[in-house]
């Protein structure tokens, strides 16, 4: 991997932090309303998977996806608009952090209902098949996503079409409030990927180099027209469920444990020990972000709230 790479995938990386961080302070600071579900801790997925991809493969992600927009090129002006409900939003304020999509980068969309995203996902990888231009799609879900029927039925039809699809299992162990080891009879859940004759492994999710390493892997090969496999990342959220004044239900000393083994952090070590960047390089790439993400708030703030006749338009129905 050069150098460039790396740099760019922790500067993707510390957008999704900082943008996040702020969704939440403005979220506990009463500026944002709806649910918002953060991606912090988890941010070396998104980001060394989006890696591998050009602007013309898509993705699908689920209801904790901002990190999937960031990575994949999403305008966070536009993503923080959508958050506060503004007209300028990616949805013009009517869709909320849960249905942030822009189908002109390949981000074919957050998603509210658990599974909801992996057969979406079948359609978009049958195009990219057809279209015949060597072309993937990857589709995000959590350890919880893959106990849902559209999961099961999703990977059957991606092996038996041998669909350009890869399947991330995002595996930060618990699904809301419920411990996933409870609610699974195998103990490994990239193990379900035999029963459909693909490919499937688990790896380090938070570091950004094994995501990257495993995932090109897996997209060279999708590419290659080989079909589907399905990679299961082990990471950990540390916020929440959901941004609320409720207090964790998660053991404290795992939530601490797990915050020892932050991606940001361990892209940053990497970067200065390989003398990648030096400090003064670092300083420089986090007051740039957090300046583009100040702007992004500016942008939210001064934007208007779309007005009531507005829920008449983009309205569908038969
Ligand atoms: C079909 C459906 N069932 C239940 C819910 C409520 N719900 C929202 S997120 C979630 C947990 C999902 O867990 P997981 O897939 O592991 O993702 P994580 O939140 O851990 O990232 C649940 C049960 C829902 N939105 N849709
Ligand atoms: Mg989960």
């Amino acid at each position: 991997m050069e150098n460039r790479e790396l740099i760019d995938m922790y500067r993707t990386m510390l957008t999704i932090r900082l943008f996040e961080e702020r969704v939440s302070r403005e979220f506990s600071d009463g500026n944002i309303s709806g649910y918002v579900h953060t991606y912090i801790g988890e941010e070396a997925v998104a980001t060394g998977v989006c890696a591998n991809l050009n602007l013309t493969d898509s993705i699908v992600s689920h209801h904790r996806g901002h990190g999937h927009c960031i990575a994949k090129g999403a305008d966070i002006n536009k993503m923080m608009a959508e958050i506060y409900g503004k007209k300028t939003g990616y949805c013009k304020g009517k869709g909320g952090s849960m249905h942030i999509a822009d189908f002109s980068i390949g981000m074919f969309g957050a998603n509210g209902i658990v599974g909801a995203g992996l057969p979406i996902a079948i359609g978009v990888a049958m195009a990219a098949q057809l279209e015949g231009k060597n072309r993937v799609a990857v589709v995000f879900f959590g350890d919880g996503g893959c106990h849902e029927g559209t999961f099961h039925e999703t990977m059957n039809l991606a092996s038996v079409w041998k669909l350009p699809l890869i399947f991330v299992c995002e595996n930060n162990l618990y699904a809301a409030f419920t411990k996933s080891s409870t609610t699974m009879a195998i103990d490994e859940i990239y193990k379900r990927a035999s029963a459909y004759s693909m490919p499937g492994i688990a790896i380090d999710g938070n570091d950004v180099i094994t995501v990257y390493q495993a995932s090109k892997e897996l997209i060279d090969r999708a590419r290659d027209g080989k079909g589907p496999a399905f990679l299961e990342c082990r990471t950990y959220r540390w916020h929440g469920h959901f941004e609320s004044p409720m207090p964790e239900t998660r053991p404290l000393e795992e939530v601490e444990e797990w915050k020892k083994k932050d991606p940001v952090k361990s892209a940053e070590e990497k970067l200065l020990s390989g003398e990648i960047v030096t400090e003064e390089q670092l300083r420089e790439i986090n007051s740039q972000t957090i300046i583009q993400i100040d702007e992004a708030v500016r942008y939210a703030v001064d934007s208007p709230f779309p007005a009531p006749e507005d829920s008449l338009e983009d309205v569908y129905s038969n």
